[in-house]
């Protein structure tokens, strides 16, 4: 960079900061525009071809204002150096992308029913989704170990039925699903970082507990229910009674706490009643206390489920803390030190940081809850959610003024302890209305402070008009220097609310079916129950009068079988087919003409479904993947017989 351009670099961050306070003062408008490079005015360094370089001097000639950061493009046939993992919202899967390109990589799907893998129609998806296939997913979060990813599982919550799914990363494909019991609106989840253990699901709706229709219109006898799961055996371990809901989750980086915000201190059921109070709280879950209660069996039961119950409804108890913070809490985040608890306001302009190490005193009733609290930085209106790049910064998405604010975090403790000090660094502009954002590894120990993602819950004008359900648009900036740099639009579909950003080395997935995952147990069992090796076998087994298996292997450009005969209408009819291919990306499917039949079975993988023989006729099936020159000749005819 010139000596020019870092004197107006300088420059502008004065600016910047003189806009801080304006915006801390309440004259938001005036920060508007303040602090962005934005994708319009300064493109990054173009045709440098280095991928990760710095922008600037390698290559063409960066316009005079263009300042220094990192390349966010990916050359054809390059990879990213993360992969995404984005909520998918209402949509009910999970979808990967590539960062920095923000190329959607995979769509993993989850609660949803999904035509291309027929997942939520075979046999064994069927059979964990429970006879439902909507889901909202809003939060996507991977195991840990040691405070930093460990690659092995992706943990999903499902708002709308109130499950939380597991997805393995060495297959990329859900394998667990688990309803929570006596809860509406599972929303904020965390896995906890210390190692592979809990996994802790926030109820956002208070109900009766149980919810059986004894109470019905009174909310007093309404309650949250804050739930661990075990992320190993995802069978649910126990759960804590709490007045409030509970929005957002986190957990420290020990295993001592979770946390989860309430916005609904007052327990209204009306949208004024649960805006009414000037403070709500962070609950922070003490999770000693709460097993030591659990294993003493000091627990109750809810109606009819087995899971044990810690009662923590009294106003003082050992096991939740509540900690008064700004009006209507959304977000909580902890930073990478593990040192404090950021809670974004959302009906207040400002944030709470709560400092993690004095926790354990105010459980010890040494100091008050409240005494946590070190920091209450003005961020402007309607913080959400905090991200963070390792270099002692947070970066809060704020909804209202439509902007991410990057404040610093010692700074902001040292203005709350009365030093005349700047803590608003500066501020991005994004497009628009942004929700959470997050950064590369930033819920990690290893967060590196190089991409954040805006995820804007409007995208309004910034893409071709598609009619009046737009997309999201979920931002690319770039945070490597002092000033924020807005690199990219992503267009998305509806809507995912959060992301993590981890990086690609973290993670490993096959490319040939490792047969590992908890659906194979059952083919398995099936086999052996019919003395068939699933990987080499093809045979039709009538199991009774109106029940019929048949295993089948294929192989490109072939189906072992290229006639089923003997199939008698209204027949239930069960087809377990395997993929004998062992060669990477070459998948098969197995679609049955006018039967809502269709699904995958990738290389060397098994899959089932099972459907009702139709009117009696000729039914080609075919392979509905594209696998081989003779691909539209994998077919085979489906006799149905008269009955
Ligand atoms: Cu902020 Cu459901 Cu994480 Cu939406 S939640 S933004
Ligand atoms: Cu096999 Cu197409």
């Amino acid at each position: 960079m010139s000596k020019n351009e870092e004197a107006k670099n300088a420059g502008r961050r004065n600016f910047l900061r003189t806009s801080g306070v304006l915006g801390a003062s309440g004259v938001l408008g005036a920060t508007a525009l303040a602090g962005c490079g934005s994708q319009n005015q300064d493109p990054p360094g173009t045709g440098s071809g280095t991928g990760t370089g710095t922008g600037s001097g390698t290559g063409g000639t960066p316009p005079e204002t263009a300042p220094a950061g990192l390349n966010p493009h990916v050359e054809p046939g390059q990879l990213d150096e993360y992969y995404g993992f984005w909520s998918g919202g209402q949509s009910g899967e999970i979808r990967i992308l590539g960062v920095p390109s923000m190329r959607e990589l995979k769509r993993i799907p989850v609660f949803n029913r999904e035509s291309a893998t027929g997942h939520g129609a075979t046999d064994w998806t069927k059979q964990v989704m429970g006879g439902m296939h909507v889901g909202d997913t809003h939060h996507v979060h991977l195991s840990y170990n040691d405070g930093t990813y460990d690659g092995r599982y992706i943990y999903v919550n499902d708002k709308a039925n109130a499950r939380l799914a597991r997805v393995r990363c060495d297959v990329m494909e859900m394998d667990a699903m688990v309803e929570i019991p006596n809860s509406q609106g599972t929303h904020g989840i965390f896995p906890q970082r210390h190692r592979t253990g809990l996994v802790f699901c926030n109820s956002e709706f208070q109900i009766p507990t149980p919810n059986d229709g004894s109470v019905l219109d009174d909310p007093t006898q309404y309650y949250g229910l804050h739930t661990a799961v075990d992320g190993e055996t995802m069978e649910v371990r126990w759960q804590v009674k709490v007045p409030g809901n509970m929005d957002l989750a986190a957990t420290d980086y020990q295993g001592n706490y979770s946390f989860a915000t309430c916005y609904n201190s007052e327990r209204g059921v009306h949208l004024e009643e649960m805006m009414s109070a000037e403070r709500d709280w962070l609950y922070v879950f003490n999770l000693a206390e709460i097993q030591r209660a659990v294993d003493a069996g000091q627990t109750i039961r809810i109606g009819s489920s087995p899971v044990p119950v810690v009662d923590a409804t009294a106003d003082t108890n050992p096991f939740v803390m509540r900690i008064p913070v700004a009006k209507s809490p959304h977000g909580v985040n902890i930073d990478p030190t593990g040192h404090y608890a950021v809670v974004a306001g959302k009906l207040s302009p400002t944030g709470t940081v709560v400092d993690i190490t004095k926790i354990a005193d105010a459980f010890a009733g040494r100091i008050e809850p409240r005494e946590c609290v070190v920091a209450e930085p003005e961020l402007g209106l309607g913080p959400l959610h905090t991200a963070f790049d390792g270099r002692g910064n947070a970066y809060t998405s704020i909804f209202i003024d439509s902007n991410i604010t990057k404040w610093n975090i010692e700074n902001a403790i040292r203005a709350h302890a009365g030093e005349q000090v700047e803590y608003i660094v500066n501020r991005c502009d994004v497009q628009y209305q942004v929700g959470h954002t997050n950064a590369s590894m930033s819920e990690t120990r290893e967060a590196d402070g190089r991409w954040l993602i805006a995820l804007c819950k409007f995208s309004k004008d910034r893409f071709l008009n598609v009619g009046p359900h737009k997309p999201e648009n979920d931002q690319l900036i770039d945070i490597s220097g002092e000033t924020m740099r807005l690199v990219h639009d992503g267009p998305t579909f509806s809507e995912p609310h959060d992301c993590v950003v981890v990086r690609a080395d973290l993670i490993h997935p096959t490319s040939i079916q490792n047969r590992e995952a908890a659906r194979f147990r059952l083919y398995e069992q099936w086999a052996q129950e019919d003395g068939i090796n699933l990987l080499e076998d093809s045979r039709i087994i009538r199991k009774g009068p109106q029940d019929v298996r048949i295993y089948m292997t294929s192989r490109a450009p072939n189906f072992a079988l290229t006639e089923i005969p003997g199939i008698k209408t209204g027949d239930r009819v069960q087809i377990i087919c395997t993929n004998q291919d062992d060669v990477e990306d070459l998948s098969h499917g197995f679609c049955l003409s006018r039967h809502d039949v269709c699904m995958v079975v990738n290389p060397r993988d098994t899959n089932s479904i099972t459907f009702t023989a139709g009117a009696p006729g000729v039914y080609w099936y075919y392979c509905p993947w594209f696998c081989h020159a003779l691909h539209l000749e994998m077919r085979g005819r489906f006799f149905v017989e008269p009955r």
